[in-house]
């Protein structure tokens, strides 16, 4: 028996039928091969697959009709983005890209849903975070070329630098939680209270980090929001290797409240984080959201999902697309127009190409610059590393204009 997304049950496959013997006398002892609830009622949706807006009582959403359209553009955009960079490391000029296809609606939503003064901790897929926090799409490719160790100014943007150790950041964002709660800068009261939110993935929820974070931030009660993307993979692990029970059920047992949200759905998305970060600024401390999406591309450039999942599995998300509903809704509310899509359209042709361009004529960084920015103060073993890396430097001959 395997637990399906939602909650649902399976037989296992027969290449597995050896493993599930010893896991059914486990169960007899444990119940172990049966999940906890069935979470599929639980799930929040304010705008259906087909473009149907629901309410929901506690989840009341305060968008006009331009800030939809607005979402809409969003999103449009930063797939946009998306498939630029793709296309950019296929033709050598970025190392790497980590897609965010088929997440933009957790991340348009969240992200829009964030105050100027909330601090934010991304993986390396959150893309559309980033947007919303008015970073530059060229900053990200930075990164992805290896010509930048980060690319923004965290406290700037309110947007930290991208984490790849899978985890960690969610203790990075506890602790900044606990010293804004300490600097006495949470406040529910005055509009300029602070909170943290910090995104990771299914996989994630494995790490120690992980779980230490969930730990220290329920005991202190610290303002942070958990926003996990579940997108059903981590790499190519599926979501039944990480958890026995949905993944929002975690939290209740560290002592916070968990919920699940349709991830695909923008404006439920934007809602619940909302309403999550009122929450640690009234000094409720932390919520963990469970958006619940899907990986619609490869993990990364390096990946080839072929390999281990099934084709029909994209066909089904397809179907769930987080772009595709919101024109749907926009067009038959009457909403938006022909003449808005097409405007859209044309936008984002424009700002690919921009990042195209932008990207192409990146120059390298001068060689020594990969010592700048590591620690604040100089010291000792970075001294001689850089005279080190100086005088090897210095054993080639000089391009005429070159610097190091
Ligand atoms: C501590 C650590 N272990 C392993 C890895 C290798 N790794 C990179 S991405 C990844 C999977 C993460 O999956 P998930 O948390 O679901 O996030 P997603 O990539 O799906 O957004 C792994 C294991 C890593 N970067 N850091
Ligand atoms: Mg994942």
């Amino acid at each position: 028996m395997t637990v399906e997304p939602g909650g649902a049950t399976t037989a296992a496959p027969a290449s597995q039928q050896g493993q599930q013997g010893q896991l059914s006398e486990l169960s007899e002892l444990s119940e172990l091969s049966q999940p906890v609830a069935d979470s599929s009622s639980e799930l929040i949706q304010l705008l259906t697959p087909e473009g149907e807006r629901i309410d929901h009582p506690d989840y009341p959403v305060d968008l006009s009709a331009a800030d939809i359209r607005d979402m809409y553009r969003d999103l449009v955009l930063v797939r946009r983005i998306d498939t630029e960079a793709i296309a950019l490391q296929r033709q050598g000029e970025l190392g790497i890209w980590a897609s965010l296809l088929g997440q933009e609606a957790a991340q348009i939503g969240s992200g829009r849903a964030l105050s100027p003064q909330d601090m934010v901790f991304p993986t390396y897929r959150e893309h559309g975070v980033a947007w919303c926090r008015g970073i530059d799409p060229v900053k990200l490719l930075e990164l992805y070329r290896g010509v930048s160790h980060g690319g923004w100014a965290p406290e700037e943007h309110k947007f930290h630098l991208y984490t790849i150790v899978i985890g960690a950041q969610t203790l990075h964002a506890t602790g900044y939680a606990m010293g804004i709660q300490r600097d006495g800068a949470v406040d529910g009261e005055s509009g300029d209270g602070e909170a943290v939110i910090v995104y990771f993935g299914d996989g994630a929820t494995s790490q120690g980090d992980v779980n230490e974070s969930f730990v220290w931030a329920s005991v202190f009660n610290a303002p942070v929001v958990f926003f996990c993307q579940n997108n059903q993979w981590a790499i190519s692990e599926p979501l039944e290797k990480q958890s026995r029970i949905p993944l929002y059920q975690r939290a209740r047992g560290f002592g916070f409240p968990g919920l699940r949200v349709d991830g695909n759905d923008v404006l439920a998305c934007y809602a619940v984080t909302k309403k999550a970060l009122a929450a640690a600024r009234e000094g409720q401390g932390p919520t963990m959201i469970e958006a619940f999406t899907y990986r619609m591309g490869a993990h990364t450039t390096t990946d080839d999902p072929t390999r281990y999942r099934l084709a029909s599995e994209l066909e089904m998300w397809k179907l769930k697309d987080p772009i595709e509903r919101v024109r749907v809704y926009l067009a038959r509310t009457g909403q938006a127009d022909q003449d808005f899509f097409a405007a859209i359209d044309e936008e984002a042709k424009k700002v690919g190409a921009g990042v195209r361009e932008a990207c192409r004529n990146m120059p390298d960084p001068p060689p020594m610059a990969i010592f700048d920015n590591v620690y604040t103060q100089p010291n000792a073993i970075l001294q001689a590393e850089r005279e080190q890396y100086a005088a090897y430097l210095d054993t080639f001959e000089r391009e005429e204009g070159a610097s190091r």
